[in-house]
């Protein structure tokens, strides 16, 4: 067995309240949310973790839904002859905590009951909601040369992202000597680092948390519990308060890493899947991305001019026409549709003929998209039924709304699972 994988734990947060990503985050928890046609969130970091031989994870939610639970029992099945597992701990109520996580550090400190007794020297925090793909044992080595206490993954961020995150300095050991959380625009000034001639050039000026962290087992034990009993983010407290009297090494990474923690990051990271060549690469074979095994058809596409688009399988294509758009498993698209700059994110199971015969004749679209619909800027989530003639504009005209079958989120139109657009509906 690989060293790293007996002395490192996962523990992957999979979101808190969701209000973010809402509506996909409506009826399943952040880490059940499909991404780029056949994956779901939790995905990412569960395969990078795999791919850097860490095998033991938990994925800690606020609630514990049927998809999620469904998805990663079918999916990470590890041999009887290995330590590996992917565990989803809920928040819960105890007779010592009658709430829901209130942060990420909180979700940590009730996680530790289940995690204290297993064999581990240090533990490795990751967020449920990021796009990257990254081998953590670099980082674990710098770690580990340093002697560091606790080491967090950086990396050079420009002006306009930098007040989204964390922002730090470092000593010329890479040691943290001051970190501050989200800072206000005026205050920029004093964070600027020398991230290299190369960032530099690219107007990547500060240095930016990415959410994950090595902690030694002890001291996170001690800070969690002793030092901090009543902190509830690390960003916000437990990293700050822990400059001065630890050693916090920073670790820069210098790869394609995006937040997709609000509806248009997630829109656009998905979109740029269908660049020539993307900054995230599906196709690398020594950075797989797991995900169920669905034993699908091949997709089936007739009469169909495509253009940077991702087509999954199991679909059934008829659109005259689909544009940077990303396909998800088992999409139904009808004659003469026209599809532009959008996530449509397919469907969860496949309706029989019988069953689409009987909505025809009770006047309800079948499940998919239908004939000569036209939809640009938006994301279609799962099981969805969209008639005929259907027109979607997403755009930078359009007001943030809520609407029962749809949201409106910085120009994207987000039409919810399972909603029902009549023919001839126009948003
Ligand atoms: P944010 O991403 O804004 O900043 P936060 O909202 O706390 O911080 O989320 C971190 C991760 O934890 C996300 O994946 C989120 O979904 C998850 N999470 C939040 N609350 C949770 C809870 N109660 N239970 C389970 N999971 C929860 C953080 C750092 C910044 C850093 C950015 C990088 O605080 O310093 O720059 O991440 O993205
Ligand atoms: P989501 O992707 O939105 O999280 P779920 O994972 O909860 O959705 O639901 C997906 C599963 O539910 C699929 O595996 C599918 O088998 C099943 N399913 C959902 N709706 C139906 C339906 N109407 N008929 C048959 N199976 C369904």
């Amino acid at each position: 067995m690989n060293n790293i994988s007996k002395s490192v734990l996962a523990v992957i947060l999979g979101g808190g309240a969701g209000t973010r990503l809402f509506p996909l985050t409506a009826a399943r928890s952040k880490p059940a949310v499909p991404i780029a046609g056949k994956y779901r969130l939790v995905d990412i970091p569960i395969s990078n973790c795999i791919n850097s031989n860490i095998n033991r994870m938990f994925v800690l939610t606020q609630f514990n839904s049927a998809s999620l639970n469904k998805h990663i029992k079918n999916t990470y099945l590890f041999s009887a002859f290995s330590t590996g597992f992917v565990d989803i701990l809920a928040a819960e109520q105890t007779p010592d905590n009658p709430g829901w996580f209130q942060g990420t550090a909180d979700a940590v400190r009730q996680s530790l009951r289940h995690i204290v007794n297993l064999d581990f020297d240090y533990i490795l925090i990751l967020s449920g909601d990021q796009l990257y793909q990254m081998d953590f044992t670099d980082m674990l080595n710098a770690h580990k040369d340093k002697g560091a206490d606790i080491s967090i993954a950086t990396i050079p961020v420009n002006e306009r992202e930098a007040p989204e995150f964390g922002i730090l300095k470092t000593n010329e050991e890479s040691l943290i000597t001051s970190f501050i959380e989200k800072p206000a625009k005026e205050l920029l000034p004093q964070w600027v680092s020398n991230t290299g001639s190369e960032m530099q050039a690219a107007g990547r000026n500060y240095l930016a948390s990415m959410g994950i962290y090595i902690f030694g087992k002890e001291i996170l034990f001690r800070l969690l519990n002793e030092v901090h009993p009543n902190a509830t983010d690390f960003g916000k407290e437990i990293i700050p308060d822990s400059i001065e009297n630890y050693k916090v090494a920073s670790f820069q990474y210098d790869g394609y890493w995006t937040d997709i923690g609000n509806i248009y990051s997630f829109y656009e990271a998905n979109l740029a899947l269908t660049q020539d060549i993307p900054p995230f690469n599906l196709f690398d074979n020594t950075k797989t991305v797991y995900s169920r095994a669905r034993m699908l058809p091949p997709a089936k596409i007739s009469g169909t001019t495509l253009e940077k688009t991702i087509i999954s399988e199991g679909s059934i294509i008829n659109a005259s026409k689909i544009e940077q758009s990303v396909v998800g498993i088992r999409s139904r698209i009808g004659h003469g549709t026209v599809i532009l700059n959008t996530y449509v994110m397919g469907n969860d199971y496949y309706e029989t003929i019988e069953e689409m015969q009987q909505d025809i004749s009770k006047g309800i679209p079948r499940l998919g998209i239908g004939e000569r619909c036209y939809i640009k800027d938006a994301i279609i989530d799962k099981n969805c039924r969209i008639g005929n003639d259907v027109k979607i504009m997403g755009g930078s005209h359009l007001e943030n709304t809520d609407h029962p079958l749809y949201t409106v989120k910085d120009g994207i139109v987000v039409v919810k699972k399972l909603a029902i657009l009549p023919d001839g509906f126009v948003i």
